[in-house]
């Protein structure tokens, strides 16, 4: 069969494709009665029900039964060549000993935990010993503020986290510990933290601590896994939306997991014994289906990548697969736009021969750092998959690859539909726009990767997700296809930035600096960054009485941002001005101040539904008063 008749069987009969591959490619205690049992006018949504396992059984000891010496996990430390490797059997143990420590410290199966721990074996273990007593993990990423990290702490009723001394990453220090210290003053909720030693330095302590490490020495390493259904929660992870509030978005056993294990195998043609090279934090999505769940529920070999893509300069990444022989990399635009700055010598000094797939995730991928990846990192010899998903996916949903062996591939965009889904573009009518078209990324049919709910605000999951374009997943991205049929990404249509990849609402920095004593009001846009794709660009006007000078204020906001939300959310610039560009009715005119933003204030477009169209030339006047 073709991979076309392969695709139209996976969306035509649905059930049969992924009931086939549940029953074949996961482990169960208790085979499920029905494959899926959907509907997304309602946002119920099951896959396998009725169905019994356990995630960690999955990923860890049916491979630890059949090759436990197989190495599963690669630690490629912050400082290069400083590699640890865990077999499958080394990890079962680990993730037994935690799920002991777990338990025995009072955790049991449905509570929240939180993981705030740099990528490393023990944060790895840590997730899967979640998964053994049936915890669901909410995985913060390591770089967030202790203001941040005690919102999520706070919005799952988090009693238990776990954490490091510190964590390293490019060479600097990260206090993990102290900003774990600083949110559970916030938290009265947290009973316990778990400490694991990373640099052995002397991190703060509290009485709420337990030392892992310590715990782990004495605890079993046996550790019977609880029996899971299907729809139990797995995990949450919180994503920026249109709104202040981040969402912890929803995953559950069975469906996310097939779902991570096929794309990551079919996605990235991966065979039994290749090294695969995802360098993504496992704070993100990103890491959770790529370096953890995809990867080791297929028994392979992943690498953690703790460092950064220019320690200690920028040849790391190639020098990583050489020494470590990586087949498939898969890491962001944003790295392959800086590195690529620095000229093709770091990446020619390496031998890169063991490359067979360059992945691209998070952002869209230009052309110019497309044609570098391709032409310069994989010598024109690799395919380049530029693969759009999203939390809320759980998995890659469009994909140049899979797809036939003679099938192109066209430079900078996802093209393809992942077997069993079917993407629509939607018209301003709710639409189902046909051929050459541009419009929002829907996807038609339920999958069994997708998120089942927002913790805890399954309506503002229905609003956000289901309402819009009503029976259909609606992304908040904006596409195109093209005369060949190919999909393209064209970006966001909500209030939501791309910065590095990392995904910021503009609501939630207004917020913080809306705070400020200050600040009258505050609106945030973005502005093209070479680099980073996007950065931040706030507006901010100041109350009457107001007689501080513009810098003081500037650099105050700055810090408050850093520190309620994290450093790559701070506006790289500010304006301090004296009034916002608003509709009559009051809506802030974005569009104005994105101009304004990017320089072209010759070009501000209609100007006339402004309530006061003074504000421009005020507007004007202070652009050139900018930090
Ligand atoms: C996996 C991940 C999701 C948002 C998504 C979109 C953007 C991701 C992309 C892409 C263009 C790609 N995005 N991949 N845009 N081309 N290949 O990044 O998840 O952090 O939830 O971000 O990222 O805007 O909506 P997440």
């Amino acid at each position: 069969k073709t991979y076309e008749d392969l695709y139209k069987f996976s969306v035509n009969n649905s059930d049969d494709f992924w009931g086939e591959l549940a029953k074949t490619r996961l482990d169960w205690y208790k085979p499920f009665s029905q494959v899926s049992d959907c509907d997304m006018n309602s946002g119920n949504i099951k896959w396998f029900d009725g169905g019994k396992l356990n995630v960690s059984v999955n990923c860890v000891d049916r491979h630890a039964a059949k090759h436990p010496d197989k190495v599963a996990l690669i630690w490629e430390k912050d400082e290069p060549g400083n590699t640890e490797k865990v077999t499958y059997s080394q990890l079962l143990a680990m993730v037994c000993k935690i799920s002991n420590c777990l338990k025995d410290s009072g955790v049991k199966r449905g509570d929240r935990v939180a993981i705030y721990m740099p990528v490393s074996p023990i944060a790895v273990a840590a997730m899967l010993a979640c998964t053994r007593i049936g915890a669901v993990h909410s995985v913060v990423f390591a770089g967030f503020s202790a203001d941040a990290l005690a919102q999520r702490i706070q919005d799952a009723g988090v009693e238990t986290i776990l954490t490091t001394d510190q964590g390293v990453r490019g060479g600097k220090v990260i206090e993990l510990k102290k900003t774990v210290d600083a949110a559970v003053q916030k938290c009265p909720s947290v009973k316990r933290v778990f400490v694991s030693k990373r640099t052995g330095e002397n991190a703060p302590k509290t009485n709420l601590d337990i030392d892992l490490d310590a715990a782990m020495k004495t605890a079993s390493e046996n550790f019977t896994p609880e029996v899971m259904d299907s729809e139990d929660l797995l995990f949450m992870l919180y994503t920026s939306g249109s709104t202040g509030k981040p969402k912890g978005i929803v995953h559950t056993q069975a469906g996310y997991l097939l779902y991570a294990s096929m794309t990551q195998k079919y996605v990235f043609d991966y065979h039994d014994g290749d090294i695969f090279g995802c360098v993504a934090d496992i704070g993100w999505i990103t890491g959770h289906s790529y370096v953890v769940y995809g990867p080791l529920s297929n028994g392979a070999t992943t690498v953690l990548f703790e460092s950064i893509p220019t320690y200690p300069d920028p040849g790391r990444y190639w020098e990583m697969v050489e020494r470590l022989k990586i087949n498939q990399f898969y890491g962001a635009p944003t790295a392959i736009r800086l590195l690529l700055r620095y000229g093709d010598s770091f990446v020619k000094k390496y031998d890169r021969s063991s490359l067979k797939v360059l992945g691209s995730v998070g952002e869209p991928i230009n052309h110019e750092a497309w044609e570098w990846y391709h032409n310069v990192v994989g010598d024109g010899k690799c395919d380049v998959v530029d693969t759009w998903w999203q939390t809320e996916t759980g998995g890659i949903a469009v994909t140049p690859r899979p797809s036939g062996p003679n099938d192109k591939i066209i430079p900078a965009a996802p093209m393809r539909a992942f077997f069993g889904i079917q993407p629509a573009i939607l018209g301003s009518e709710q639409e189902d726009l046909q051929g050459v078209n541009e419009g929002a990324l829907c996807i038609k049919n339920p999958w069994p990767g997708m998120a089942r709910t927002i913790y805890g605000d399954h309506e503002r999951f229905m609003d956000t997700y289901y309402r819009p374009f009503p029976g259909h997943y609606f992304s908040g991205d904006g596409a195109k296809r093209d005369e060949e049929g190919f999909i393209h990404i064209t970006g966001r249509m909500d209030d939501v930035l791309n910065i590095s990849g990392h995904r910021l609402g503009t609501a939630e920095v207004e917020d913080v600096l809306d705070e400020h004593p200050d600040v009258a009001e505050a609106a945030v846009v973005g502005v093209p960054h070479a680099v980073k794709g996007e950065e931040a660009f706030a507006f901010v006007t100041v109350k009457e009485n107001f007689s501080r000078d513009h810098e003081t204020l500037v650099k105050e906001l700055q810090g408050l941002v850093r520190e309620r939300i994290a450093s790559f959310a701070v506006p790289s610039q500010m304006l301090v001005t004296e009034g916002l560009p608003k509709t009559r009715s009051g809506k802030i005119m974005r569009r104005i101040l994105r101009k304004v933003a990017a320089g072209q204030v010759d070009d501000l477009g209609d100007i006339s539904t402004l309530a006061d169209p003074t504000v421009v030339s005020i507007l004007i006047r202070d652009s050139n008063f900018v930090f």
